[in-house]
């Protein structure tokens, strides 16, 4: 660009030549980046394309502003930096774009999410537009609370060491008197399990009204903590209409000797940061159900990817979060679930294209956060569940425990032997994913629960294409 004068002529220029492309600009390490998936409407170059998404998402208009001049605006204008075709897309790119960290409001989701995913996803120009990754430098992470309890205080609260948790979602979702929804609580915890939940859509209705759940729930919880001598939660969903609401329901939860409440991401970013501060407060473990997620982040050309949103909520401070099952009901490529786990629970998430992601990502000390398997999962997929999941994850068989033909405890039972055995051959240094079938077959042989669970449920699978796959050119290496 030329001139000054020029440059803020009043009328329409290329966002590129506005300054939102710079493809010498080498990020700072206090830069905030986003890598995008750009699908540009025929005609409109990938560059202009990639530049006008840098400029809506900071401080551009459709047209040149003199009030520019009236700020550090080389500063504050985000930069495109890079622009890649999308191996195997056509007519789509990976476009990279640095943000100034003075751009942004310390400790704010809401702020961050303003800009990132604004206005900039309804532009005319582009067919479509996904926010695939994000670089978050540890200055800004170091404004953000992070997990409210963390993996390991969670364990150490729960004395619970060694293996995955175990939980389930209360089933039918929706219609059980507090009596009967407080016997599937209690029947679940007595035979096996740590955790009960309630599901994403259950709040206050009128055939169960909250504070009655709660009632019925912590009595079972009481119930089976003394049956078993162990530490047993329920998720205690404290989703409602507005703050106070919220605040009144985890208050009594923790009154009557919850460990753990839960809320549904649909409540917002706010809400949600808000909540975290309150578990910190109170010592409450914190569950979020990504109730709603998949309308934004399953179609891989337009949305927000879910790892963007898993980093998002380690960053706003939940202790757990649904982040797939691979082998369940729903969507979850392997790879794509590998990286997504990670960033869940590393304190140094590496690059892994593979895996879709996209940076080196260090977590500043901010805790880990539980990755939650939920959704069409059995007893049957133990050695599976392990091989992809690993050990720091809680496992929830809903209709797997209480649709058990022998009843909720047997249920309960068959998951926390198939559990048990599953990490003791582990720990033995055998191979679960070969031998896995026959490792429970022969624990089947002494547990009649876990014998009619394998009978039941053996054959379902969930085999259909993954909609999220990561879109990458594999390096040959010279092993
Ligand atoms: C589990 C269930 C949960 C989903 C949420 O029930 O319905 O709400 O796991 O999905 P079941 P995700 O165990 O009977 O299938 O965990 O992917 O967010």
């Amino acid at each position: 660009m030329g001139s000054k004068a020029e440059r803020y002529k009043s009328g329409v220029m290329p966002y590129a030549q506005m300054g939102y492309w710079n493809p010498d600009y080498v990020p700072k390490d206090t830069d905030i980046i986003a890598v995008f998936r750009i699908t540009p409407q025929d005609g409109v170059d990938p560059i202009e394309a990639a530049a006008a998404v840098a400029g809506e998402s900071s401080t551009a208009t459709w047209t040149v502003v003199w009030t520019d001049r009236l700020t550090a605006c080389e500063n504050y204008r985000a930069k495109a930096y890079r622009v890649d075709p999308v191996p195997g897309a056509e007519g789509q790119y990976f476009s990279y774009i640095a943000y100034d960290i003075d751009l942004f409001e310390e400790g704010s989701i809401a702020n961050l999410t303003a800009s990132i995913i604004g206005n900039v996803f309804g532009f005319k120009p582009l067919k479509a537009l996904r926010l695939e990754d994000m670089r978050i430098p540890v200055a800004y992470l170091k404004t953000f609370q992070g997990p409210a309890t963390g993996i390991v205080v969670e364990r150490e609260r729960l004395d619970k060491f060694g293996r995955p948790l175990l939980g389930a979602t209360t089933k039918p979702k929706l219609g059980l008197s507090s009596k009967n929804y407080g016997r599937v609580v209690y029947e679940a915890l007595k035979g096996g399990l740590d955790f009960v939940k309630d599901d994403e859509n259950i709040n206050s209705q009128p055939f169960m009204h909250w504070r009655d759940r709660y009632l019925y729930c912590m009595e079972a919880v009481n119930k089976a903590a003394a049956a078993t001598g162990e530490v047993k939660g329920h998720y205690l969903n404290v989703t409602a209409a507005t703050m106070e609401d919220m605040y009144e329901r985890a208050e009594f939860a923790k009154q009557l000797g919850s460990v753990i409440v839960m809320i549904d991401l649909v409540i917002g970013y706010t809400a949600i940061q808000s909540m975290a501060k309150w578990a910190r407060r109170n010592d409450m473990i914190l569950h979020l159900h990504r109730a709603g997620h998949g309308t934004y982040t399953r179609q891989k050309t337009h949305g927000v990817s879910f790892r963007v949103i898993a980093k998002w909520m380690r960053m706003a401070g939940v202790d757990h979060i649904h982040a797939g099952t691979v082998v369940g009901k729903l969507e979850g490529d392997p790879n794509v679930i590998g990286g997504i786990y990670s960033i869940c629970r590393d304190a140094h998430t590496k690059q892994n294209l593979e895996q879709g992601v996209f940076f080196d990502q260090d977590w500043a000390s901010l805790k880990k956060l539980m990755p939650v398997a939920s959704g069409g999962i059995h007893a049957g997929q133990m050695h599976q569940l392990i091989t992809y999941l690993g050990e720091d994850v809680v496992l929830q068989f809903g209709g797997g425990t209480i649709g058990h033909p022998q009843g909720i405890q047997a249920g309960a039972t068959a998951n926390r032997v198939a559990l048990e055995v599953m990490i003791k051959a582990r720990n033995e240094g055998r191979d679960i994913w070969n031998e896995g079938p026959q490792i429970l077959a022969e624990a089947a042989r002494w547990c009649s629960p876990l014998r009619a669970a394998l009978d039941t449920w053996k054959d379902v699978t969930f085999n259909y294409q993954s909609t999220d796959t990561a879109d990458f050119v594999p390096t040959v290496t010279t092993a």
